[in-house]
């Protein structure tokens, strides 16, 4: 990197800070696609097992503790939420129900299971994807068929490594490189793979500025 795309990249990190700490607001609940809301702005989705970290990313990316309610219990997120960033809206956050595990009737899983599909296939403004993996466990099979998913609906994702706090540091790096080069297979994935704890703050500066990008502002 040289110097001036150094200098330039510090600057969109401190306008995405200053984006995503400035207004961020609940919007709506949708738990059938019938309550989506207007697609007025970009929309950028989290997709990702049950438990992985996908409010907790939220709140994380916001900096607040609780605009998303994380929980222990996985299938805590049972709808599509969607947050307003910016002021006016700029784009929307929109934190999704787990898939894989999760403590709830398989009929309710199979109801979610639908709507992010429908979502995830047939919404025009819906501009990037964020694929969370647990840094402990790397791609499961479920992630594998999400991405597939992906891929068809030819939306462009990045994965996010979650909860790298929790693991040693050489465990990661052998855990990342084997997710790289599974995402290589995929033509909608982003070859950078994005390594984040919510919990300690990292990755979380270069992932709003991407984001910034992704939504075109
Ligand atoms: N140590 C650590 N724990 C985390 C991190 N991110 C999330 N967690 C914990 O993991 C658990 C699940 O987090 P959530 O953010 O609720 O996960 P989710 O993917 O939204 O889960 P569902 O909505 O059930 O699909 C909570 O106990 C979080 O505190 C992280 O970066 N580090
Ligand atoms: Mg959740």
């Amino acid at each position: 990197m040289t110097e001036k795309e150094a200098a330039e990249l510090a600057q969109l990190e401190r306008r995405a800070k200053k984006l995503f700490s400035g207004r961020v607001e609940f919007l709506l609940s949708a738990p059938q696609l019938k309550f989506l809301p207007e697609p007025t702005v970009p929309e950028i989705a989290f997709a990702g097992r049950s438990n992985v970290g996908k409010s907790s990313l939220l709140n994380a990316l916001v900096g607040r503790k609780k605009i998303a309610r994380a929980s222990v219990t996985p299938g805590r997120t049972q709808e599509l939420n969607f947050f307003e960033v910016g002021d006016p809206t700029l784009f929307r956050l929109v934190d999704m129900p787990g898939y894989g595990f999760a403590k709830a009737p398989v009929k309710v899983v199979e109801k979610w299971k639908n709507l992010v599909k429908t979502y995830l296939r047939g919404r025009q403004v819906l501009v990037r994807n964020l694929v969370l993996v647990d840094s402990r466990h790397g791609l499961k099979d479920v992630d594998r068929e999400m991405m597939k998913m992906l891929d068809e609906a030819a939306v462009g994702y990045r994965v996010v490594m979650t909860k790298a706090d929790k693991i040693k540091a050489s465990e990661l790096e052998k855990t990342v490189a084997a997710v790289e080069a599974e995402a290589k297979k995929h033509v909608a994935a982003f070859p950078h793979i994005h390594v984040t704890s919510s919990e300690k703050g990292m990755g979380i500066g270069e992932l709003r500025a991407a984001l910034l990008q992704d939504a075109g502002v």
